[in-house]
């Protein structure tokens, strides 16, 4: 019982010491910070979920079963040596306590799953995409494509080392996704020769870059700012030089920009968006062209394909 209790007075200074380091560091947004242990400061609701679950859960469920499995194993050195316990029990089976000790787990294993299971399931339930971004991993840097707003694939690079600050090295990239905030960001990720990852931790987003193949996941930005994340898929020699940046700029920021890359609205009704949306395209092109058609005038109708393009994307 006392040991208990210290454990506890323990597991509570340990966590009282994460939200310490937490308040006193000022982490960097978006961004890793020097010298920091904890997780990168959430921007998307998910990443908020995903360090409660770390943090409130699974941390000190890890910190007590851990100090419970040290007391043991100090009680056992200290209480059943040689010297303190010459003459040994004979028994090897104690039903009750290989009960206790096979349920136990499983109860401590089912109360995580609801947790993990519920963020999982957050993680691919998409909601209703405002915008649509494609990440292509290639050797090695990135692509851009948004393909609901014409705007075509664009090359995003690293920037040299003497052109960013020794921080920013191998996070800074030249021609950064851009996207608006407060808007759910589809990104469907591929890869055009290796596995890559497409990661951007602020956001909670890690999914596999793979050939052939069209993984989705989403993110939606809570705050204005330059997010940074890297290719998280050994990928061969330069894996460490091909970053992803994000820039998270206000919707008429993001209109000027799609307007910079020759992009626009929603294309009228033509073949175009329905061979531009290849993932969703066996599903209806002509159901998506006609909401295309209808949004032209709006200033970012972007959500209009998109719309209909996503049920088929389950
Ligand atoms: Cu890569």
């Amino acid at each position: 019982m006392v040991m208990l209790k210290r454990a506890a007075g323990v597991l509570a200074a340990i966590t009282g010491m994460g939200f310490a380091a937490q308040a006193w560091a000022a982490e960097l947004l978006g961004q890793p910070t020097p010298d920091a242990i904890d997780l990168q400061p959430a921007a998307a609701p998910l990443k908020h979920q995903a360090i409660f679950f770390h943090n409130v859960i699974l941390l000190p469920i890890v910190t007590a079963i851990t100090l419970f499995v040290l007391g043991l194993l100090i009680w056992i050195i200290v209480r059943y040596n040689k010297r303190s316990n010459p003459v040994p029990a004979k028994w090897s089976h104690n039903t009750p306590i290989e009960i206790i000790w096979t349920v136990i787990p499983v109860l401590i294993l089912m109360f995580i799953a609801i947790f993990s299971f519920k963020l999982l399931y957050a993680f691919h339930d998409m909601p209703h995409p405002d915008v649509t971004v494609k990440a292509t991993g290639n050797q090695w840097y990135w692509t851009y494509e948004y393909p609901d707003l014409k705007v075509a694939e664009y090359t995003s690079t690293i920037v040299p080392e003497d052109r960013t600050t020794p921080q920013l090295f191998r996070l800074a990239a030249d021609n950064p996704m851009v996207v608006p905030v407060n808007k759910n960001v589809r990104v469907l990720v591929t890869g055009a020769d290796v596995i890559h990852a497409f990661a951007v931790p602020a956001f909670g987003v890690k999914i596999d870059a793979i050939p052939g193949r069209v993984n989705q996941t989403w993110f939606r930005a809570e705050r204005i700012g330059t997010y940074y994340g890297q290719c998280s898929e050994l990928c061969g020699i330069d894996h460490a030089f091909m970053p992803i940046q994000v820039n998270v700029v206000s919707q008429a920021d993001f209109d000027a920009w799609v307007k910079s890359k020759g992009g626009g609205a929603a294309a009228p009704a033509s073949p175009a968006p329905a061979a531009s949306s290849a993932p969703a395209a066996s599903s209806a092109p002509p159901a998506s062209a006609a909401p295309a058609a209808s949004s032209t005038s709006a200033p970012a109708g972007s959500s209009a394909p998109a719309a209909s393009s996503a049920p088929a994307a389950h």
